[in-house]
């Protein structure tokens, strides 16, 4: 038996010789990464792990005790469909690519390899947050995602390695060897050389971060490049989670802060980090810096890339075959805004240059859902205060507002003044440091940190108080 009949997958890998030797020659350099790289201080231990072993729904949610070094990455592909055509573009209706095609491989190898970029960094981001956990639930969801990015890793690099030849592989190698925050060899794009350090950067990275994963994993699951289509159609089940951990994570915070508020004479900052709780203001300064970071992640807001991506039908819209009648969209335009002579201005622009803004628009929605929850959760509290999104143009590193200083309802303002409100807009060392010093372990089955409020259940049909980890 081959160590390549214990990667469960769904390609045919035993009868592949040729992606059986590329993963020979990638397999152990991955596992060095892992080790590496991967959860630091936990690699030893069981852990109550999901493993996907097939694409069929009673397949890919397999609960048992796994140790991460262990766990069987696997390679899936949703199945394919007979006469699949591309949904989109210049070539709309033609049969799909099962290969690459010529004219659109450096395109297509940019996206895959961006893609495959973010799962890695998303592990090295998250490494040293096992030692700090609030719950042992929490642990178990941590090390569940990081898995599972892990995987994602290996859905990118079989497309590379499968479908790309020679560059593929090397491509695929230097997946390995970029590393999250490094100055010299970074990860490709600007949040995933972010740290994030403690928990409440980990449930606001899920929240907004992995939240674009959805979306870029949307726009390409319907791609006329089939295998790409089908790998992203199967991550997407995965990343559901990643979304959960985060939007219920930072949930679970605004609750156990509003409870706290509730103890307090006057619900002040202060009297909330006297309990030991995380203060709204410093939740609020968190969100606006992952979500700000994470609007980058959709590209400039006019974008020839966007637009050749969309023609060649390799990328399109959210939903694009439910939710449009129109897949060539040749002549129609969009409009947005724009800076022009300093000032906030109105373009019209032809709508497959403006597409990287329309998925953005899809995703502020989502997040704008999920800023609703919390509130919720702060009115069954009795708490009056809210929680908001900042403006789009808030804090951008790229495309049209990248370079300009603006509020956070959008206003373009000096550079003196943004500095000098900057520290109550983003997180800065000391509210840094003020989250890191609440982070102490609880490990004990069934115990909480004090700054979050419990889950509502537990995990794979097992109680809160399950032993997710076994220490
Ligand atoms: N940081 O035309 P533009 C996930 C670069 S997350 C740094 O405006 P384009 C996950 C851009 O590369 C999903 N650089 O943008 C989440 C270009 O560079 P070159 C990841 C950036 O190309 C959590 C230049 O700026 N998936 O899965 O239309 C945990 C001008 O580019 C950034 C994908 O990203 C940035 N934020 O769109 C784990 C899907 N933004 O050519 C996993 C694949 C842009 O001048 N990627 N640049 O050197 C894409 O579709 C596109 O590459 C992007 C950018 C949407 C990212
Ligand atoms: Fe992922
Ligand atoms: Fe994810």
């Amino acid at each position: 038996m081959s160590v390549f009949d214990k990667i469960p997958n769904n390609v045919d890998l035993s009868n592949d010789p040729q992606l059986q030797r590329a993963l020979e020659k990638w397999l152990p350099n991955f596992l060095s990464w892992w080790n590496e790289m991967g959860p630091e201080g936990f690699q030893g231990y069981d852990v109550y792990l999901r493993t996907a072993v097939s694409v069929e729904p009673e397949g890919w949610a397999h609960f048992g005790y796994v140790k991460m070094p262990e766990y069987r990455w696997g390679i899936f592909l949703n199945p394919s469909k007979t006469n699949a055509t591309i949904g989109f573009g210049d070539g709309c209706g033609h049969p799909a690519y099962q290969e690459v095609p010529g004219e659109f491989r450096n395109a297509l190898r940019r996206i895959v390899v961006t893609q495959g970029d973010t799962e890695p960094a998303s592990v090295e981001q998250q490494r040293r947050l096992g030692v700090t956990c609030p719950s042992m639930y929490d642990l178990r969801n941590l090390f569940q995602v990081n898995v599972e990015e892990g995987r994602h890793l290996w859905a990118m690099v079989y497309i590379l390695q499968k479908y790309f030849g020679r560059d593929g592989r090397e491509e695929a190698e230097e997946l390995l060897q970029r590393r999250s925050g490094n100055t010299d060899k970074p990860r490709i794009l600007g949040a995933f050389n972010q740290p994030c350090d403690d928990w409440l950067n980990f449930y606001a990275f899920t929240m907004f971060t992995d939240r674009d994963g959805k979306y870029q994993l949307a726009s390409l699951a319907e791609s006329g490049f089939e295998p790409l289509a089908r790998t992203c159609q199967f991550m997407l089940t995965e990343e559901a989670h990643h979304m959960f951990v985060g939007e219920s994570g930072l949930e679970r915070i605004v609750k156990r802060t509003a409870e706290l508020m509730k103890q307090t004479k006057n619900q002040g900052d202060d009297e909330v980090r006297a309990l030991n709780g995380i203060p709204l203001s410093i939740i609020q300064r968190y969100i606006n810096f992952w979500y700000s970071y994470s609007l980058d992640l959709f590209g400039g807001e006019i974008s020839s890339n966007a637009a050749d991506f969309f023609s060649a039908g390799l990328k399109g819209r959210y939903l694009e075959q439910k939710k449009y009648e129109d897949h060539v969209i040749s002549d129609a335009t969009y409009s947005l805004t724009v800076i022009e002579n300093g000032k906030l201005a109105t373009k019209e622009v032809p709508l497959r240059n403006a597409l990287n803004e329309v998925l953005r628009g899809e995703y502020v929605k989502d997040c704008e859902r999920g800023l609703a929850r919390w509130n919720k959760a702060l009115e069954e509290e009795g708490i009056s205060a809210r929680l908001v999104l900042p403006s789009t143009r808030f804090h951008r590193h790229q495309g049209e507002f990248a370079n300009h200083n603006f509020d956070l309802g959008g206003n373009l303002i000096s550079e003196e003044e943004y500095e000098a409100k900057a520290p109550h807009w983003l997180p800065g060392q000391e509210d840094r440091a003020y989250v890191r010093e609440l982070m102490k372990p609880v490990t004990d089955p069934g115990k909480i940190a004090n700054w979050i409020a419990p889950p509502k259940s537990g995990v794979g049909g097992k109680p809160f108080e399950f032993e997710y980890v076994r220490l």
